[in-house]
């Protein structure tokens, strides 16, 4: 391929391959013949994994795609979401099995429900939100630390038909105020607070702000969980108050396969918030097929946990609606990793005999950071799958994790997926594929998946271009709340037919997929568009690094030029901050990429900035790369680690 078509280079070989441990792969869930049933019959198949769901009244239609890119899944199915999560599994004498062992911050501050406990729950919940009004197709805002009253409240709404909105809890009262108005939620259920680092981390002052901004609320429902104390308003109910007094008796109705189950705000980096809009019996399918073929789940026998926040989709997916429509049994837990110790997770894993673990790259590397000795410390080996999302994987924290976590046996899936997906479209088959540290590797049967060039070509093997889904899939996003132009536009609009969601990504040699990152983060370097994944993975492969995130900076000579930041190991001692260390790195790159991808120049930070969901803002690097004042932190986790990085400024160096 010439270099001037070329439009993403490869530059990263990795050579690692792990295969699925016999025992799993011979009695695994789904097994290699799923890929050619799917592409045999892709509607049928779909059809048969909307099977594992009990449905009131089934479809007439699998899928209507005659108005694109507005698709129908399941047309004329009814179905009840709660119902399928609770109630079914109680009726099958499931009743007393544990669907969340529930972890609170503060040790020994425990809660277990059992799928009988939480259809009383949800029930009363429900009839609650009834008695205050709710009616199937209103929204209800939900702003929550991680405590059962959480999914309890999502499955109460799902149950009688109103659309939650479900705001992560970091958010600022404006955030929620948007996110309430833009949905017209009239009831919002809150907390007092939840705990965070060790203390009580308060919630509810945020929803007075936002509620009394947002004319739309009627009542706010407020769960009593620190006990501190709450300024009280006419629009508040205490949970205990109208909850506690209903009846655990609800009968569920159906709803229709197309009713809407959830909004949910993409954070987007610039521009109002987009409401993410799923409905029902499509989204409950494949979240519950996913879950099973992902995970290789077991329900009477594993113990899964899922570290994400409910209030991001892969807790909407993996914690709540996938595992409970399988009848799975959960770990939940509400607080931080380093609470009260850096061992915290191990701990939750070993007491609970945690079987299945999903995390995300940025917990992988901070415990890479942390050093390897804290796991060391507590037994792991119920583990038998490790799961990734939300990054790409640099291939040195996937071999760390399958070490460290996964004593060197367990498979690592990395699941490739986004809101708008709203279930895994790209990921290893734990019993099925033989693991390449870095790889999401291939479409889950299904799945239509390809990686083209800006012609919209697909790229043959070697080559890397732009992310694309090629047919409609079940849990697909069905617009944008309230803005339909604004979906075309946004996703289906860059290439004609095809939905597009900005990710880059490259083909191997054997026709594997590897993800690099957001096609707006390539940078570009004398000609060569270079992926910020590549060489943040090359500079993670470096012994005493944890972490790194790389930007283009507007170079005279290169176009632009590559800049890093990088977080050492903890282990790596005090040599980091001289010049020689940052010499090696570069030297480190350019050996295991080749001299074009060398970085300019090299920065050692403390700290990178995130998003509340953990992914790196590289944007705000850009802005200190560029030397230009820093802009809008609003979005930022923590919003004093731009501080942190601009006082370390004066040690950046480059030896050019
Ligand atoms: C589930 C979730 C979506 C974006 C997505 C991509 C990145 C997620 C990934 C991954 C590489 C993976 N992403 N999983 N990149 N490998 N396994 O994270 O949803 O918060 O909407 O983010 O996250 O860039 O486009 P969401």
């Amino acid at each position: 391929m010439s270099q001037s078509q070329e439009t993403l280079s490869n530059l990263l070989q990795e050579t690692r391959r792990f295969d699925p441990p016999a025992e799993l792969a011979e009695a695994a869930n789904v097994k290699a013949d799923a890929y050619d049933e799917a592409a045999t019959d892709r509607l049928g198949f779909w059809e048969r994994q909307a099977d594992r769901l009990t449905w009131a009244k089934r479809w007439d239609t699998v899928l209507d795609w005659n108005n694109p890119p507005f698709a129908k899944w399941f047309v004329g199915g009814e179905l009840n979401v709660a119902y399928n999560c609770v109630d079914r599994h109680v009726e099958a004498g499931k009743g007393a099995k544990i669907a969340f062992h529930w972890e609170g911050e503060p040790e020994g501050d425990t809660r277990t429900l059992t799928y009988a406990d939480l259809q009383r729950e949800v029930n009363k919940a429900a009839n609650a939100l009834l008695e205050l009004g709710v009616q199937k197709g209103d929204r209800v805002a939900i702003y929550m630390p991680m405590i059962p009253e959480l999914p309890i409240s999502m499955l109460a709404c799902a149950r009688i038909g109103a659309t939650h909105s479900v705001v992560f809890g970091g958010f600022s009262a404006d955030a929620l105020k948007t996110r309430i108005e833009d949905a017209q939620a009239k009831l919002v259920i809150t907390a007092d607070g939840g705990y965070r680092r060790g203390k009580p981390s308060s919630l509810k002052p945020t929803v007075d702000e936002a509620a009394a901004a947002a004319d739309c609320v009627e009542h706010v429902l407020v769960v009593r969980r620190t006990g501190e104390e709450v300024a009280e308003h006419e629009r508040d109910v205490w949970w205990h108050d109208i909850v506690d007094r209903q009846t655990d008796q609800h009968t569920a109705e159906p709803h229709d396969a197309e009713h809407p189950l959830y909004i949910l705000y993409t954070s987007g980096t610039t521009g109002k918030p987009k409401g993410i809009l799923h409905t029902t019996g499509g989204y409950l399918t494949q979240v519950a097929y996913t879950h099973h073929a992902v995970f290789d789940l077991k329900p009477e026998t594993d113990v899964y946990w899922c570290s994400a926040d409910i209030g991001w989709v892969t807790g909407h997916s993996y914690i709540v609606y996938g595992p409970l429509a399988n009848g799975a049994t959960s770990v939940m837990y509400e607080g931080t990793p380093d609470t009260p110790h850096r061992g915290r997770w191990w701990e939750i894993i070993q007491k609970y005999k945690v079987s299945i673990f999903y995390t995300a790259p940025t917990a992988i590397r901070t415990f890479m950071k942390w050093g390897d000795d804290i796991p060391a410390q507590f037994d792991l080996s119920s583990l038998r799958v490790l799961g990734s999302v939300g990054e790409p994987i640099n291939p040195e924290a996937y071999v760390w994790y399958r070490e460290h976590i996964g004593a060197n046996k367990t498979p690592v899936v990395d699941t490739w997926w986004q809101t708008e997906t709203g279930a895994i479209m790209i990921s290893p088959l734990p019993g099925v594929t033989a693991g390449k540290p870095g790889a999401a590797m291939k479409p889950l049967p299904g799945i239509v998946a390809d990686v083209v060039d800006d012609q919209a070509q697909a790229v043959p093997n070697g080559g890397g271009g732009f992310l694309v889904v090629k047919e409609p899939w079940p849990s697909m996003l069905r617009t944008i709340w309230g803005d339909d132009e604004r979906y075309v536009k946004t996703y289906w609009s860059r290439f004609d037919g095809l939905y597009f969601a900005g990710d880059g990504a490259k083909k191997d040699e054997d026709g594997d997929l590897w993800l690099l990152g957001r096609v707006d983060d390539v940078m570009l370097v004398s000609g060569h568009n270079i992926s910020t994944t590549e060489v943040e993975s090359a500079l993670v492969s470096h012994p005493k690094v944890a972490e790194s995130a790389v930007v283009g900076a507007t170079d005279p000579v290169t176009g632009q030029a590559i800049v890093a930041f990088v977080i050492p190991r903890g282990s790596a001692g005090e040599e980091v901050e001289g010049e020689d260390f940052i010499k090696e790195l570069r030297d480190h790159v350019s050996k295991t990429l080749g001299p074009i991808a060398k970085p300019r120049q090299i920065m050692i930070v403390p700290e990178l900035p995130k998003t509340r969901s953990g992914k790196i803002m590289r944007r705000l690097l850009r802005d200190v790369a560029e030397n230009r004042s820093i802009g809008d932190v609003t979005t930022l986790a923590d919003s004093t680690v731009m501080d942190l990085i601009s006082e370390k400024l004066p040690s950046a160096k480059s030896d050019e």
